[in-house]
């Protein structure tokens, strides 16, 4: 007999923070270009963090603008909103109340290992804030109300994903079986772009140094110039290897912008020099970026859109979230407002 049992997709949920005031290549490649590639395949959530880009200052004027530019961004890199659900984090409260629940299964000493935190409260040590310390709580409470089985980030989002499978083991034994432990899901190609200016370190967006980072609304000049500027060694011979992170990144970079796997990239530059694989670099990247540029600016001239966007995709988020909170809150014994 035919099976008709319809198989039910996985859950995929992500978000980014509108901060800084557009995203870097690495943010492009480690994460919002593979998204829009998983909308067919599984049942995609997608959001703008902004209840987690305030655990740094933000000066209130540029996060509004930034948080369309961030939604816009999301679009124009291909997730459709017929077939993915977007929204805006503070527009489903629900995420903040079950962080205050799972504030209270998380452990001071596990939070104190999180590198992020160890690395955002060395950069800000004039505003270390107990939301910065609680941050993967939140981040938990974002993943673990949608019974996410899948989050698409990069490398260094790992630990945060695993934390939040922590919280939710702790929770579920405590409880009952109540939370899906979600696995982090990381590109296999391109899950850490690194800095042109200092190779060694992640490409950021909070990164001071204008060469360090490609933003994805760079114009084609700036480009070229970035990666004719870009750290390389004096090897001089385009070709991976472990004493070469630049030219390793720019490698990745390149495979990712052609479709090139990286040892078709070393075959077709064999014999040339860094200056022309630089050129070509900024080419390959200035045309893999200029049609997402172009939708970003169209959709940010039509802001009633991006509320419309927004507005429907709370209101579909916020069905799913009242489930597994009003599960949460009946385990640990709130009385039901009836
Ligand atoms: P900040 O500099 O403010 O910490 P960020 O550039 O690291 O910001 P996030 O908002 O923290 O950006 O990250 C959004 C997503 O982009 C995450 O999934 C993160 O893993 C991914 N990402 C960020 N930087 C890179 C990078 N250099 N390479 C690959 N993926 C990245
Ligand atoms: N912490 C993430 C952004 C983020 C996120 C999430 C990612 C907030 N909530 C839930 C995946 C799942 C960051 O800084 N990149």
């Amino acid at each position: 007999m035919a099976d008709i049992a319809v198989e039910k997709k996985k859950i995929v949920l992500s978000g980014i923070q509108p901060s800084g005031n557009q995203f870097t290549l690495g943010n492009y490649i480690g994460a919002i270009r593979n998204w829009a590639n998983m909308q067919d395949e599984f049942d995609c959530i997608y959001m703008i963090a902004n209840e987690h880009s305030i655990t740094v200052r933000q000066e209130p004027a540029k996060l509004r603008e930034n948080t369309y530019r961030a939604l816009a961004s999301l679009l124009a890199a291909g997730i459709d909103p017929q077939k993915s659900i977007v929204f805006i984090q503070s527009h489903v409260p629900a995420h903040a109340e079950l962080a205050w629940i799972l504030n209270c299964y998380t452990m001071f000493g596990e939070l104190s290992r999180m590198t992020q935190f160890k690395d955002k409260s060395s950069k800000n040590a004039d505003n270390i804030n107990a939301g910065l310390f609680t941050y993967p709580v939140l981040m938990a409470a974002d993943i673990l109300i949608y019974q996410a089985d899948l989050v698409p980030v990069g490398a260094d989002q790992k630990q945060h994903v695993e934390i939040a499978r922590d919280i939710a083991n702790r929770f579920n034994g405590l409880y009952s079986n109540t939370f899906k432990l979600p696995e982090p899901y990381i590109p296999a190609i391109g899950a850490k772009i690194m800095s042109l200016a200092e190779p060694e370190k992640k490409m950021s967006k909070s990164d001071p140094n204008v060469n360090a980072s490609i933003l994805v609304m760079d114009k084609k000049e700036d480009i070229l110039r970035k990666f004719k500027r870009a750290v390389t060694d004096s090897q001089g011979e385009v070709r991976r290897g472990p004493d070469k992170p630049g030219i390793n990144n720019l490698i990745t970079i390149y495979s990712v912008a052609t479709g090139l796997t990286p040892e078709q990239v070393e075959a077709q530059f064999a014999g040339k020099g860094y200056g022309d694989f630089k050129a070509a670099c900024g080419e390959a990247v200035a045309e893999m970026l200029r049609p997402f540029r172009e939708q970003v600016e169209d959709l940010m001239k039509n802001k009633d859109y991006l509320d419309q966007v927004a507005r429907e995709g709370a209101e579909k988020a916020a069905r799913l979230a009242a489930r597994t909170l009003s599960k949460v809150q009946k385990k640990v014994g709130f009385v039901p407002k009836l």
